[in-house]
């Protein structure tokens, strides 16, 4: 199974990709946790990406898109893979078309969490907080004045995608504003289909 999970950021992506990876036996391939493991790691691309991602924006689509399409032929993607907040501009997902078409390989779904923008800054200082709870590092764009800009990246760049996929007959929406459970079995009920 190849899924798109789409939505704006902290519309539940990763929560909801977690979830699957655990249903359905097959990895999440989310680029915000690359990107942070470049970053930690001190890594060329997590060099170049630290900056961007601290203030809200997209990191290069040239950057990218080169760590999927490495990530993809991995042997445990063969039985298929859950992209978590990629693509997140057109020219990705041209990419993703061309990497997936390459290698012969058909995408099943495009997913997306359709939420409402007032919950969202509110989901993300409570992430801030239980990480800080927990002593767990907090993300530095997990605030509201970054927050902001994440929400304008997506709107600028990431929303036109929904027409996209809508036109290729491939986008399917969940109510991601339902509990997250629920969010879970609306997904579920999806893919079953
Ligand atoms: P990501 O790591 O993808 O961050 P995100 O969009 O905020 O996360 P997500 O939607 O997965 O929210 P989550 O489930 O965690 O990106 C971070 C940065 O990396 C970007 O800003 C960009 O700089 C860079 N980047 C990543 N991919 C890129 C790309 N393709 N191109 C360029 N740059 C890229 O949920 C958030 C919170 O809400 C959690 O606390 C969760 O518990 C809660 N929650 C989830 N579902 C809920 C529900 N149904 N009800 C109540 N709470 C819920």
């Amino acid at each position: 199974m190849r899924l798109i999970l789409l939505g704006p950021p902290g519309a539940g992506k990763g929560t909801q990709a977690q979830r699957l990876v655990a249903k359905y036996g097959i990895p999440q391939l989310s680029t915000g946790d690359m990107l942070r493991a470049a970053v930690a790691n001190g890594t060329e691309v997590g060099k170049r990406a630290k900056a961007v991602m601290d203030a809200g924006e997209l990191v290069s689509d040239e950057i990218v898109n080169a760590i999927v399409a490495e990530r993809i032929d991995q042997a445990d993607c063969d039985r298929g893979f859950i992209l978590d907040g990629y693509p997140r501009t057109l020219a990705q997902a041209d990419a993703v078309h061309d990497m997936l078409a390459e290698r012969g390989i058909l995408l099943d779904s495009v997913i997306e969490l359709v939420v409402d923008d007032k919950v969202l800054v509110g989901r993300i200082v409570n992430r801030a907080e239980e990480a800080k709870a927990a002593g767990q590092p907090v993300r530095k764009d997990d605030n509201p004045e970054v927050f902001e800009e994440r929400l304008r990246e997506y709107y600028k760049k990431t929303a036109p995608l929904i027409g996209y996929y809508y036109a290729n007959d491939q986008l399917r929406q969940v109510d991601g504003m339902a509990p997250i459970d629920d969010v879970t079995a609306q997904i579920e009920a999806l893919l079953s289909r």
